[in-house]
């Protein structure tokens, strides 16, 4: 576990499930551009929040590489869940610039909603082949750029699936976030 002071805000990354973050506000999915379940993190959060997330979510797809929606959490121990389609490394070009907005427009969004905490797992670095240490250098520079100018987000968590994927996040998170 690594945590940062940022400008005051809070930036950290553990090892964890997603679907148990119970001490954070809005927790973020790995979607797929329909925002069904499928597997990996959209797999367990639609698992533990139940059927209603998708009902939930059906009138808002499909979401595109980028983009970022909310919805409630239902079963989920969290109060939002915001849905985040990120880049197929090597095919939704360029993947750096599509993944970082995920980041930027999920704190966006989170922020223009009020949300103090936001969770977030390392977004196409499953399925869509993200490699970890790239995916970590996007998503930090990402957060260490929007965070400082937003109003109510004070507190972001990396939720790492793996003691590897945790090291590679938290060894850059200390030494790019001064
Ligand atoms: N908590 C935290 N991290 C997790 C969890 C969990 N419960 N489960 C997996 N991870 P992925 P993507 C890690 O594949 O690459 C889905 O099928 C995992 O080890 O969930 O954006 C969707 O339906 C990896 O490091 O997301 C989409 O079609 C990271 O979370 C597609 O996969 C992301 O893995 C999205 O692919």
């Amino acid at each position: 576990m690594a945590q940062v002071e940022l400008n005051g805000k809070t930036v950290e990354c553990m090892r964890g499930d997603i679907t148990r973050q119970d001490d954070i506000e809005a927790v973020v999915n790995a979607a797929n551009a329909q925002l069904m379940p499928g597997g990996g993190v959209a797999g367990a959060l639609h698992f533990a929040a139940g059927p209603a997330l998708a009902e939930e979510c059906r009138p808002m797809a499909p979401i595109r590489p980028g983009e970022a929606v909310i919805s409630g959490a239902h079963n989920l121990p969290n109060q939002f869940v915001i849905h985040c389609l990120g880049p197929v490394y090597g095919v939704d070009e360029p993947s750096d610039y599509w993944l970082a907005e995920c980041y930027r427009n999920a704190l966006e969004l989170a922020d223009s909603k009020g949300i103090e905490s936001v969770a977030f797992p390392a977004i196409s670095a499953g399925s869509f082949g993200y490699p970890i240490e790239a995916a970590a250098d996007v998503a930090l520079a990402a957060v260490k750029q929007v965070l400082p100018r937003l109003d109510n987000v004070t507190r972001v968590r990396f939720v790492l699936f793996s003691g590897s994927d945790e090291q590679v996040f938290s060894s850059r998170l200390l030494s790019t976030i001064e």
